[in-house]
């Protein structure tokens, strides 16, 4: 049904919420940092994944908008947190792509007071292995990089992952998909392949959070493959702003 005239309405009329899942160091279990997850409180139809409507806002342009209204809202909720807990906003090619991005993340971090190392950009492979704008785009991720924001390639090993243009780019972490961290456990030939992209990661010095991590099991494997750091329900599901911060103050 008419998704996209109802998404456009729905940034107007505030119908968007952010929810935050933190990012623990796996062997003590201290939060680093938390992800924002975009949700949308439909009057209607209750409560909408993202998956139902990222695509749309992306063919239609309007995830330039609501890039901006994650982007803003984000950073407003980390400028509440302890430092250096830091917040990871998840940026879809064509925001990415949209003239004036790196000027807008600036103007959003000088307005919520953020210093730019709390901010880490998720981007994905392919926006790095696009066939148009590669030398822009690069020379944005650099400028980014410089002021001190970092930067996440999403859903590791998933895409083309050829591993050579990592080293190239202005990146400094990885985020290994959750559809590798639900194998190992009962595979040891999955177990090792994750082993050995945790290791080519570290060799091109990325740090790596693991995804979707579930059980006890999942973060023992994980830290004996030397991942460092992991989200996933075995710490904590998305969780509203106000929980967030009182998540992180409780934690120290
Ligand atoms: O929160 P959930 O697990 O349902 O998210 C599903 C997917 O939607 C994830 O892959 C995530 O990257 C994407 N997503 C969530 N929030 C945002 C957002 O604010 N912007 C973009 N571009 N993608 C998002
Ligand atoms: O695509 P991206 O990696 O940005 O999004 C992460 C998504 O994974 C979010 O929608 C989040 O709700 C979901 N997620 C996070 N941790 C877990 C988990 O432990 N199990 C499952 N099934 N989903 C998770
Ligand atoms: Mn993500
Ligand atoms: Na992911």
């Amino acid at each position: 049904l008419q998704l996209h005239a109802a998404l456009d309405q729905a940034i107007t009329n505030g119908e968007f919420r952010l929810v935050f899942q933190p990012v623990v160091a796996l062997d003590t279990g201290r939060t680093c940092g938390f992800e924002a997850l975009v949700r949308w409180l439909h009057p209607s139809r209750g409560t909408v994944p993202p998956l139902d409507f990222i695509g749309i806002a992306e063919e239609s342009g309007l995830i330039v908008q609501l890039g901006e209204w994650v982007l803003r809202s984000a950073v407003a909720a980390a400028a509440q947190w302890p430092g250096p807990t830091y917040v990871a906003v998840n940026v879809s090619p064509r925001q990415f792509r949209a003239p004036g991005f790196v000027g807008l993340v600036q103007r959003a971090l000088a307005d919520a007071g953020l210093a730019a190392d709390r901010l880490v950009l998720e981007i994905t492979e392919s926006l790095l292995l696009g066939d148009r704008d590669q030398d822009r785009i690069r020379s944005e991720l650099d400028a980014l990089h410089r002021s001190g924001v970092r930067i996440a390639i999403d859903d590791f090993g998933t895409g083309y992952s050829s591993l050579s243009y990592l080293h190239q780019m202005p990146v400094d972490l990885v985020k290994l998909d959750k559809s590798f961290v639900d194998t190992i456990t009962t595979s040891p030939s999955q177990y090792d392949l994750v082993k050995g992209i945790i290791g080519l990661a570290h060799t091109l010095r990325l740090a790596v959070v693991a995804e979707g991590i579930e059980t006890e099991d999942d973060r023992k494997l994980l830290i004996g493959a030397a991942c460092e750091f992991g989200q996933g329900f075995l710490f904590a599901r998305p969780m509203a702003a106000a929980d967030a911060l009182t998540w992180v103050t409780a934690a120290g």
